[in-house]
This record gives C-alpha cells, sequence and structure tokens, in this order.
C-alpha cells in the first residue's frame, strides 16, 4: 500500500513554496493536506481571504494532492491520531517561535505510532505575510472591508477592538501584534473604533457632537486609505432620523462596517461624565424607530448597526436598559452595546444576567475604560463579543507629547527630550515608501 503523507496548511495565498512542498511530498506517498479551518487561522492570524470552501476547492484540484482533510485547531494531534500517516512533511522554518510548539507536538504523537516528521528547506524568497499584505490592500474595497466584521463575529467567540483616530493611530491597530507565552500565538487587534471623543480631541475640540459628520468621514477615509481592518463608528446619537438614514447609507457604501448610536437626546455630553452632567435619554420608541429606519436605509446585509444603552450612565439601572434593549432589537438592531462608568462592572455583570437569560447570539460590546481590571477572556464570560479600548491611544500620546514640550522649553533646547523620541532615522523609515 502506498504510504501516506500528511501536510498541513492554511495557504490562503498560494505561491510556488506551497507547490514545492506537495511535490517533495508526493515523493514519499499520497499526499493529504489538512487545510486548516477559517476559525483555526483567525485564532493565530487575521481571517482568510477565501474561506475554507474556496480555498479546498483550490487545494483539490493541484496536482499531486490525493485528499484534503479539515483541520480544526493548529494542533494537528487530533488528525494524526485518526488518519496515522506515515510521515507529515513542513518546511524547516517552524522550529523556533510560535510554531515550534505544534512541531514538538507533531514530533510527540508521530512517536506513539512510529511515524516520521521530514523538513524540507524553506522556500526562500517566498513570505506569505508579505503576499497576503500586499494582497489584502489591493483587496480593500469598500465591499470587502465592510464584510468584514460580521465575518469576524461569526469566526471568533470575542473581537478585540482598538480606537483608530488618524492614519498614524490606524496603522498602530493595523500592525501591532504580541505573541501570547502561553499559547504561541500571535496577537493583533481585530477592528478599529472611531471613537467621537478622540476624534473631537485630537482636534481641539469638545465631545458634544461638534465634530460634524463630515469632518468624521474625513478622518475615517484618512484611516482607510493606509489600513484593512473593519471600522466601527461611534456615531454619537445618530443625529436626526431624517439625516440618520442618508448618513448610514454614505458609511456603508465607504466601507465602514458598523455604526452605533446612543439613546441619548439634547446637547451630547460625554458618558464618562455620567450624572455630573444633564444626560438626557431619548424616548425609547423614538430611538428605536430611528434603528428601524436606519436598517431599512441600507443596501447590503453586512453593515451593521448596534444600539448603545445609556441607562446605566443616565443612573436609571439596569431594568430601564432591559426594557430598551428589547425595544431596540425588536426594531432591528444587530446588537448592543451595553456602557458603564462604575470601576467594579458590578451592573453591568447584573444586566448582562438578565439579558443573558433573555436573548441568544446577540452581539453584545463592552467599552471597559472605567472597569478595565478585567481582561477580554472574563468580559466574554460575562457576554462580551465585541470588546472596545476606546480612547487609549489618544491617552497614552497626550502626556509624552505634553512631556516633551514643557521639557524643550524649560531647557531652551531639545537636547534632553531626545529620551523621549524616537530617532529621525526611526520616524524616517517608520512609513515604507519614504525613500
Ligand atoms: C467614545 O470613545 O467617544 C465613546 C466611548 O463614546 S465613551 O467615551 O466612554 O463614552
Ligand atoms: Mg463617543
Amino acid at each position: 500500500m502506498k504510504k501516506k503523507v500528511y501536510i498541513a496548511m492554511s495557504a490562503d495565498v498560494i505561491h510556488n513554496g506551497h507547490i514545492n512542498i506537495i511535490e517533495q511530498g508526493a515523493k514519499y506517498g499520497d499526499v493529504i493536506i489538512g487545510l486548516l479551518t477559517d476559525e483555526a487561522i483567525a485564532t493565530y492570524k487575521r481571517v482568510p481571504l477565501l474561506d475554507y470552501e474556496s480555498r479546498k476547492k483550490i487545494f483539490e484540484n493541484i496536482k499531486n494532492v490525493s485528499q484534503v482533510v479539515k483541520q480544526d485547531t493548529l494542533d494537528y494531534t487530533k488528525n494524526l491520531k485518526k488518519l496515522k500517516p506515515d510521515y507529515v512533511m513542513h518546511g524547516d522554518d517552524w522550529q523556533k517561535g510560535i510554531q515550534s510548539v505544534v512541531r514538538q507536538k507533531v514530533i510527540d504523537t508521530l512517536k506513539t505510532y512510529g511515524g516520521e516528521l521530514i523538513e524540507v528547506p524553506y522556500t526562500k524568497d517566498v513570505s506569505c505575510t508579505d503576499l497576503e499584505q500586499q494582497y489584502r490592500m489591493l483587496t480593500n474595497t469598500p465591499d470587502n472591508r465592510r464584510k468584514k466584521l460580521k465575518k469576524l463575529l461569526a469566526l471568533k467567540p470575542y473581537i478585540s477592538v482598538m480606537e483608530a483616530s488618524n492614519g498614524l493611530t490606524g496603522l498602530i491597530v493595523e500592525n501591532a501584534k504580541v505573541e501570547d507565552p502561553e499559547t504561541h500565538t500571535v496577537k493583533e487587534f481585530d477592528a478599529m473604533w472611531v471613537s467621537s471623543l478622540c476624534d473631537s480631541t485630537f482636534k481641539g475640540k469638545p465631545d458634544i457632537e461638534l465634530v460634524d459628520l463630515t469632518s468624521r468621514i474625513n478622518t475615517i477615509n484618512e484611516i482607510m486609505e493606509v489600513t484593512t481592518k473593519p471600522i466601527i463608528l461611534d456615531g454619537d446619537t445618530g443625529g436626526k432620523q431624517e439625516h440618520f438614514v442618508y448618513n448610514v447609507r454614505t458609511l456603508e457604501r465607504l466601507g465602514v462596517s458598523a455604526i452605533i448610536i446612543e439613546d441619548k437626546t439634547g446637547l451630547k455630553k460625554n458618558s464618562l461624565f455620567g450624572t455630573e452632567v444633564k444626560q438626557v435619554l431619548e424616548d425609547p420608541d423614538v430611538f428605536a424607530a430611528k434603528i428601524h429606519a436606519g436598517k431599512q436605509a441600507l443596501a447590503t446585509r453586512d453593515f451593521l448597526i448596534f444600539a448603545r444603552l445609556e441607562s446605566l450612565i443616565a443612573g436609571k439601572g439596569v431594568d430601564d436598559a432591559m426594557m430598551r434593549a428589547e425595544k431596540y432589537l425588536d426594531a432591528g438592531a444587530d446588537g448592543i452595546m451595553i456602557h458603564s462608568k462604575e470601576k467594579d462592572g458590578k451592573e453591568i455583570q447584573e444586566f448582562m444576567k438578565k439579558f443573558n437569560k433573555k436573548f441568544k447570539d446577540v452581539p453584545v460590546i463592552f467599552v471597559p475604560t472605567t472597569y478595565n481590571q478585567f481582561t477580554e477572556s472574563e468580559l466574554h464570560e460575562w457576554g462580551a463579543n465585541i470588546i472596545i479600548h476606546a480612547n487609549h491611544l489618544l491617552r497614552s500620546a497626550y502626556p509624552a507629547m505634553m512631556k516633551t514640550a514643557k521639557t524643550i522649553l524649560e531647557h531652551g533646547r531639545s537636547k534632553e527630550a531626545d529620551e523621549y523620541c524616537i530617532s529621525i532615522k526611526e520616524i524616517l523609515t517608520l512609513i515604507p515608501g519614504g525613500k
């Protein structure tokens, strides 16, 4: 009987490196491709450009591939135990870094039944990551971009969102990565939050719906030009219903993925003032009608409208928030955001206990600015599906800039501020293409 060779791949963008390894594998026996599912890929890198079924079809038609099977985790163990291939083949680029743990498990499993690991030289000069990045920018059309949030919500238990307020902070959210020392997977933000507080503050203006939609759209365009991740817009109160129906279509056309609007009326004040300022809640039926009209106005099913509940901010309690949540979801809201400025997170937990009893599979958003002692996975246990870190790039940049400004004033020169600055060489090459 012909021997079996197992090769695991995610292969979103297929290149000669993949073909090389399949060719090598075919010399040892029948090649079985363990194709990573979209969910498995999303645990360690971005959502694939092509979905599982499309990638499967491609692989089934590649020469020398005899079978394509699903691999639903990064870990090969389950498939190896089931299929007992004689060989596992992989490029020799996985001996270090995040993949080394996966590799060790493969070696241990193969040992249990006498299988063998074959490592072939990694095909140089082709980097999947580079190709993917180029491809991502090329396919960064409004249609593709808009869909990404819904896709992510379907693939991941929860998504992590970070404030982006201009091109540069957009690039930080797009590119920041850390390796999780426990799971050895790479973590990055899933999406961007265009905050009204941050957009206004970067422009030196108060967060009272003074920065108009034209200006907000300029910010969005600036971010969109240089990034590819989905965008969630803080739409404040959404304004008048007659304006809202136009505005959602404009945002949808641009490729924004979602808007969150809050159920307040009158001159909007930032929620984190709580009851220190006048916070007037909108009549829930009027707000529900605005949501309904917004949903009706849309041209696609990809653009999401979330209803933001301000009952806890206005001191109206959990039951008021529940009553409103029901009305807004009935009106067609795609999910809710429950906001609170309390530090202990108790009222959010109390709300979620009631909410979870009544609603299943409704996306819930938290903005844990004041209760940030809880981790994303803890908040997910309470029921959050989207967690927004709403203002942290702005809040960390401001003190750093003020310190530098004062240091220069104090010394009458900038030498002493050097230690707070990245070098000229670094700043010149920070954005590729400048040279
Ligand atoms: C924002 O980021 O502008 C928000 C969240 O609306 S909060 O500031 O907490 O109200
Ligand atoms: Mg806001």
